[in-house]
């Protein structure tokens, strides 16, 4: 089918980061026509679409401006029937996108009978109480006898059901208005500022602009702040650190609250008054992604971390490292000095198999990933008993701003117990 101007305009492919956008999955068995259904949905090829079982492989996103959803990313996946050790593997990778999505679409062939595995997915997907809509593929044939009476059980139970015929590309338009009815049911992360500010409030954002800062643009927790802030109808005034001093002395009145880079805390907190409101972009991340409490217990491990144990400093996505990178140098040369000069470092991107309790994982803000996916990789690794903290903790902790930079938090007393939390010391940084 040849798109037109007008189906373009309405369904732009966008093209900024995944990371804003909400996910959708599309699961399902093998050859139960999911491929074939993203193609329905962007009325043009964007996905492979073959006869021959476990076509796709790896999962592939596609990003659509959604009434209700704003910018969601549409997320082919394996077929969770996958077979063998590469299919296992597959498996694993539609798994975690299962669990970081914020809505499903379930695939099932409406000419085939109903298979075990595809009865489980689904039971799996409604109890997860997650929007979702069951699309009911191969339209252009009849549906079969037991397929037919187990889906009619499932509309009486009041699933949302589409059915779709991907040869004509039928069904596509249902489905989108399907989803956006449920967009009231999804869960959107809360913005940066969320519980921190009121109208009018003036806000002091510091935001180094060295080597380590992308050519021509803002970082997107940065950007993401100034959005949020002016959608609050606060004011905004962002400096670099060297005009911080002189900015800040400026005002008539002190700011409600300064943000900075988590690299220039100490310097930030030097030229402010000390009991300025102060945290940084990273820990406002943190929160907006949910899972901070676990962040800050993480940082008990610092205590009792062994001579020689290992950390991984882990990044949700790839970009250039100056010479003075956060992850591989400024992060392990803090450790050095105030924890143990032997730790054997590394720089991961996924989480290491044989990662044990002993280890400690120091997370970037994950400005690139959904809250769903954080949550679910913090969860992934507090399973397996291994603490875990962020990049802004960690520097907060070093330079001896812990509990300040999160004590403006509503949330402050439940997450830093009176008397500070075990472990932390009150703000200093710990003697070794
Ligand atoms: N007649 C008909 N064929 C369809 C329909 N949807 C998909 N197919 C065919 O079914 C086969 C599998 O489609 P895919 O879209 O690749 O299925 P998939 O679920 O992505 O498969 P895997 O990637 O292997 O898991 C292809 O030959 C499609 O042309 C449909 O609505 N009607
Ligand atoms: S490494 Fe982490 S904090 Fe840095 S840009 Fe990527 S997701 Fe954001
Ligand atoms: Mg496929």
């Amino acid at each position: 089918m040849m798109m037109t101007e007008k189906m373009q305009e309405a369904m732009p492919v966008l093209q900024s980061p995944l990371s804003e956008s909400a996910a959708i999955v599309v699961t399902g068995l093998r050859n139960a026509g999911k491929s074939s259904l993203i193609n329905t949905l962007f009325e043009r090829d964007v996905s492979i679409v073959s006869p021959v079982p476990g076509t796709t492989t790896d999962p592939v996103s596609r990003k659509m401006e959604l009434p209700g959803w704003g910018p969601v990313a549409f997320v082919d996946t394996a077929g969770i029937d996958d077979e063998g050790e590469l299919g296992e593997k597959r498996r694993e990778k539609t798994e975690a996108r299962l669990a970081s999505a914020a809505a499903y679409i379930f695939v099932t062939p409406g000419h085939r009978g109903v298979a075990g595995e595809e009865k489980k997915l689904l039971e799996r997907l409604i109890a997860s109480g997650k929007p979702l809509v069951i699309a009911v593929t191969h339209g252009d044939q009849p549906n079969h006898g037991e397929k037919q009476q187990w889906l009619d059980g499932l509309v009486a139970g009041g699933c949302k059901m589409v059915r779709v015929d991907n040869t004509s590309r039928s069904g596509g338009s249902e489905l989108r208005r399907l989803l956006s009815a449920l967009a009231d049911r999804a869960e959107f992360e809360s913005g940066p500022l969320d519980g921190l500010v009121r109208e009018g409030d003036h806000l002091l954002l510091v935001v180094p602009i060295d080597l380590a800062a992308p050519r021509g643009r803002l970082i997107q927790p940065q950007v993401e702040t100034i959005r949020d802030a002016l959608d609050r109808d606060c004011r905004v005034t962002v400096v670099k650190e060297r005009e911080l001093y002189e900015a800040y002395r400026s005002f008539r009145e002190p700011p409600r609250l300064v943000i900075t880079d988590s690299q220039v805390f100490s310097k930030a907190a030097a030229d402010i008054d000390p009991d300025q409101a102060l945290t940084s972009f990273s820990i406002l991340f943190a929160r907006k992604k949910g899972e901070l409490a676990s962040l800050v217990r993480g940082l008990r491990a610092l205590e009792r971390f062994k001579r020689g144990g290992r950390v991984f400093v882990m990044e949700a996505c790839s970009h250039h490292r100056g010479a003075d990178d956060i992850a591989s140098v400024k992060i392990p040369r803090l450790f050095a000095r105030l924890v143990t000069p032997d730790a054997r470092f590394q720089t991961v991107r996924q989480l290491p198999e044989d990662l044990s309790p002993e280890d400690l994982v120091i997370h970037c803000a994950g400005c690139m990933m959904t809250g769903n996916a954080m949550r679910h990789r913090l969860q992934t690794i507090e399973a397996r008993g291994v603490p875990v903290t962020n990049y802004g903790l960690f520097l907060a902790w070093a330079n001896g701003l812990l509990p300040r930079a999160i004590n403006m938090l509503p949330e402050f007393p439940i997450l830093y117990p009176a008397g500070g939390l075990p472990g932390i010391g009150s703000g200093k940084i710990l003697p070794r």
